[in-house]
């Protein structure tokens, strides 16, 4: 079974919007803003419906940037993980029950607070660069076991 989400990154040319993850899957670690992809949704429009929800802001444009495969150990549920892009979006980043916004020089991003695969493909995100991996997790979700991430011309 496959299960697609959506992370979108919001950031201009010296920092990027990063949310505390309050509960749930991931709690703890900072991230992009996102969530699961609803039946007969599609995926721009959810990547757009999270970031209001959790944020409370609204973006017009996003590029999709990334498309990640994750899986654990002892675990057959595979996810898609769409991520995106955005430099313009409306509101003001507001505390939700899910994320807690704050900005971060691109070159202070708290890698040691967030997921360990971000440190492989935020790199070539910064870099304007499309990419395409798979990472396979131990079931604690504390290491990596194996993985792949290449740079791509088109999604
Ligand atoms: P909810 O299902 O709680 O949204 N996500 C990941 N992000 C990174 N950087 N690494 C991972 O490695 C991730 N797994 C999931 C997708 C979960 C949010 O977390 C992202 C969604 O934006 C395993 O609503």
């Amino acid at each position: 079974m496959k299960k697609i989400l959506t992370l979108c990154m919001i950031h201009n040319d010296t920092h990027m919007l990063l949310g505390m993850k309050k509960r749930g899957f991931g709690e703890g670690r900072w991230n992009g803003f996102g969530g699961k992809v609803t039946d007969g949704e599609a995926i721009e429009e959810a990547t757009k419906r999270e970031l209001k929800e959790e944020a409370g802001i609204t973006v017009v444009d996003i590029d999709k940037r990334g498309i990640i495969g994750f899986s654990f150990e002892n675990n057959s549920e595979m996810i898609e993980v769409h991520i995106f892009s955005a430099c313009n979006f409306e509101g003001e980043p507001t505390e939700s029950e899910e994320m807690r916004p704050q900005w971060f020089a691109k070159d202070e991003i708290p890698f040691d607070t967030m997921w360990i695969d971000d440190e492989h493909w935020i790199p070539m995100f910064l870099e304007g660069k499309k990419f395409r991996g798979n990472f396979h997790f131990t079931e604690d979700e504390k290491s990596i076991i194996s993985y792949n991430i290449e740079e791509v011309l088109e999604l």
